[in-house]
């Protein structure tokens, strides 16, 4: 997080599917702390209950989790909720029930998520960007080569995994990703 936050990165969401919830506590926790130090938003994945319990910034939700309005209930109106959306309707939904942000993918193939739905390619994403003013986060697959025409079709920001995490060096792939969104 230290070297990600070094390369201008703002926002980190923590994702852990397997690990027990006493586990994923923990490792969210010390994670919490660092972004707070960092001055970065951290928010975590899936459950509302772990983003109040370390005090994160905020929840993201998938379609499966818990229904916005009642993950609105529990996290409070001062907190961020972002959503996973894979289709214009979802957008929509997601829009009119007071989210923050979507996140809007899978753009491409990606082996990171298991199970996901059909790839909507840049020209996926052109079609909902009019549906909604909050911020869009792209993702899945995306790459240096895709991500700058990923944003010229409207992507606010893009939340990528294997990008970096698949690099030679962690550092020079978190920096070229940034500077293509500068020069744009
Ligand atoms: N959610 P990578 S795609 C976690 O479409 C996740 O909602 C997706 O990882 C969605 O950058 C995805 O390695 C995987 O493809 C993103």
């Amino acid at each position: 997080m230290e070297l990600a936050a070094g390369c201008g990165i703002r926002l980190f969401q923590y994702r852990n599917k397997t690990g027990s919830s006493r586990d994923v506590f923990a490792k969210a926790k010390v994670l919490r702390e660092a972004a707070a130090r960092l001055d970065v938003l951290f928010i975590v994945n899936d459950r509302c209950d772990l983003a109040l319990a370390v005090e994160a910034d905020g929840v993201h939700l998938g379609q499966d989790d818990l229904p916005l309005d009642l993950a609105r209930n529990i996290m409070g109106r001062h907190k961020i909720i972002g959503i996973s959306t894979h289709r214009p309707e979802e957008v929509t939904q997601a829009t009119r029930g007071g989210a923050d942000y979507v996140g809007y993918g899978p753009l491409f193939p990606t082996t990171t998520k298991e199970a996901h739905e059909a790839p909507v390619g840049c020209a996926g994403l052109r079609d909902i960007r009019p549906l909604t003013s909050l911020p869009v986060f792209a993702i899945g697959g995306i790459t240096l080569d895709s991500v700058e025409e990923v944003v010229a079709s409207g992507a606010n920001g893009v939340a990528v995994a294997s990008a970096v995490f698949d690099a030679p060096s962690l550092e020079q792939a978190m920096r070229d990703l940034l500077a293509s969104f500068r020069t744009l």
